[in-house]
């Protein structure tokens, strides 16, 4: 199917079958690929978007580097693609090439974590979590697991090691565990630090919380690979994961259950990365020039260790 402006879906083609039966070539240009959930993503995208359900599609990776990024979205519409779909490593500096995609005539779909543009005109939709309020779900449940610990403490220290600093995960993530945890008033955080999503992130952190011999009572990990780094380098110090330190982890791998079921993860915030078909759904509403929310949130869960068992085996990542 050529990918010219013309063939792209965007005049009215009444007198013409849709659009979107005829296949469409999505450019898509993954964030990176260095954390289990990332890597669930891409193969929901790649197994949803296929030439069964109508696209052509072209994948590519931006190994966590915003200017490559930037570049690869710089080619598709180089490339004519009839439209265009990304996960924002950061969520600024998307004003100009979003503004050359739509005056290029070119649709833009936005996979998990949001862009900061002021002008939602630049893109077609978004699809995604909302990171405020995992971080507030995680929070609220830690307020209540300390307080029925009956700990004398009055004040609990709280590591906290953020995802890649800027990206709306670890915005929304931040944000809604520090209000919620400053509000409760018997937290404060004694170190916060990035990780950037990943389990060497999650070691460095750790043995630099060691190093510093700074007494934490919670770690506060924003994903489960910066998580399962930390318990590494706890149990090589004889700290006892989930008991000498409470863990609380976001995204809900399958390593993050287990350990949930081994007692040292205490609880994990979900953050549904399988949501290819939503996106092939969507490029179809939007090829075809169908309304379309310009906000689609997933739906995920919060899940204490002693659920963890009753859902490992039916886990999808
Ligand atoms: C969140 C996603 C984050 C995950 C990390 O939707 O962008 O990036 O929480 C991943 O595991 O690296």
């Amino acid at each position: 199917m050529a990918c010219g402006k013309e063939d792209s879906g965007r005049k009215d083609n009444s007198s013409e079958p849709s659009k979107s039966s005829r296949l469409v070539t999505v450019g898509y240009v993954q964030s990176g690929t260095g954390s289990a959930w990332s890597l669930a993503n891409v193969e929901s995208i790649k197994q949803n978007c296929t030439e069964e359900n109508g696209i052509n599609l072209i994948y590519e990776c931006a190994e966590d580097d915003f200017d490559t990024q930037l570049s690869i979205v710089h080619s598709f519409i180089e490339q004519k693609v009839d439209l265009i779909s990304f996960t924002p490593i950061v969520s600024e500096g998307w004003e100009d090439v979003l503004k050359e995609a739509k005056e290029a005539g070119i649709p833009v779909i936005i996979m998990d974590r949001m862009v900061e543009t002021g002008d939602d005109t630049l893109f077609n939709c978004w699809i995604g979590s909302n990171f405020l309020l995992e971080g507030y779900k995680a929070a609220d449940w830690l307020i209540d697991y300390m307080k029925s610990l009956g700990s004398k403490k009055d004040k609990f220290n709280v590591a906290l090691f953020q995802g890649a600093l800027g990206s709306s995960a670890e915005v929304g993530r931040t944000q809604g565990v520090e209000e919620m945890l400053k509000t409760a008033g018997n937290f404060r955080f004694v170190y916060k630090e990035t990780g950037n999503f990943n389990r060497a992130g999650g070691i460095n952190n750790m043995e630099k919380v060691l190093r510093q011999k700074l007494d934490i009572d919670v770690l506060i990990a924003e994903n489960d690979d910066m998580a399962l780094g930390a318990i590494e380098v706890m149990e090589k110090n004889g700290i006892k994961p989930g008991k000498d330190i409470v863990i609380v982890s976001f995204d809900g791998i399958h390593d993050a259950f287990q350990a949930m079921v081994d007692g040292k993860i205490n609880c994990v915030m979900e953050c549904n990365p399988l949501t290819g078909k939503l996106l092939a759904n969507a490029v179809k509403t939007v090829m075809d020039g169908n309304p379309i929310s310009k906000k689609n949130y997933v739906l995920e869960e919060l899940f204490p260790a002693d659920t963890a068992a009753d859902y490992i085996d039916n886990r999808k990542y």
